[in-house]
């Protein structure tokens, strides 16, 4: 494997709710960053995405009386799971965590998503409709990338749908296996499957960062 100037890093929600004391922290969440530094200094395009919800966000449980965080509804585009209130615009848990401070530095765009309250968005290509685009896949093709080298939070959500998503809109996807983590076992092996069945290549940062 060679890296070159087609290929580009994706960096998934590095954000404050979802490390060590945010409201929807993933274990290990601000471990990740240092790794993720390291390539994004190497890699010539780095995008990162960013979880950019209002307070009125369909997938809080919060707006649900009586619902909790962590069980499923039904919505007009499908299921959807409820979660505890998180990366609010504008608030501290929206902002990037203060480690991932060199890679959103380096980064030639920020792509949000989850802005409308309708909807909820996990892929930084397409709403949770599955329609709506973000504006991503414009964007790579129109830089010349083929191939997406993915990390961040969450493994089993975030990552995950946007590597699924980088498939169905023709690039070639690779996570990064140790510069990411999932919020939970199940939903990590159900990802794990998925990127299989999809040829979405697994790799370790430490083999990325001998490919340059
Ligand atoms: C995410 C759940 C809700 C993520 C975002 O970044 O994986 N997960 N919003
Ligand atoms: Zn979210």
């Amino acid at each position: 494997m060679r890296i070159g100037p087609d290929d580009a890093l994706l960096v998934i929600d590095p954000q404050n709710d979802f490390c060590e004391g945010g409201s929807l922290a993933v274990q290990g969440g601000a471990g990740i960053m240092p790794a993720i530094n390291r390539l994004a200094e190497r890699f010539e395009r780095v995008i990162v995405t960013q979880d950019w919800h209002t307070p009125d966000q369909i997938s809080f449980a919060s707006n649900h009386p009586g619902a909790t965080p962590f069980t499923e509804i039904e919505v007009a585009y499908g299921r959807q799971m409820l979660w505890p209130d998180h990366c609010i615009q504008g608030t501290p848990g929206a902002d990037f965590h203060p480690d991932a401070a060199p890679a959103v530095r380096r980064a030639l765009a920020v792509i949000r998503k989850g802005c409308n309250p309708a909807v909820d968005s996990y892929s930084g290509f397409f709403e949770n409709d599955r329609r709506t685009p973000t504006g991503l896949s414009g964007l790579l093709r129109e830089l010349g990338v083929a191939r997406v080298f993915l990390c961040g939070l969450a493994y089993d959500y975030c990552v995950r749908f946007t590597a699924e998503d980088a498939v169905r809109e023709g690039f070639e996807a690779a996570v990064i296996r140790d510069a990411s983590r999932a919020i939970a076992p199940q939903t990590e092996a159900a990802a794990q499957s998925r990127f299989a069945a999809l040829g979405v290549v697994e790799v370790e940062a430490a083999e990325l960062l001998n490919a340059f």
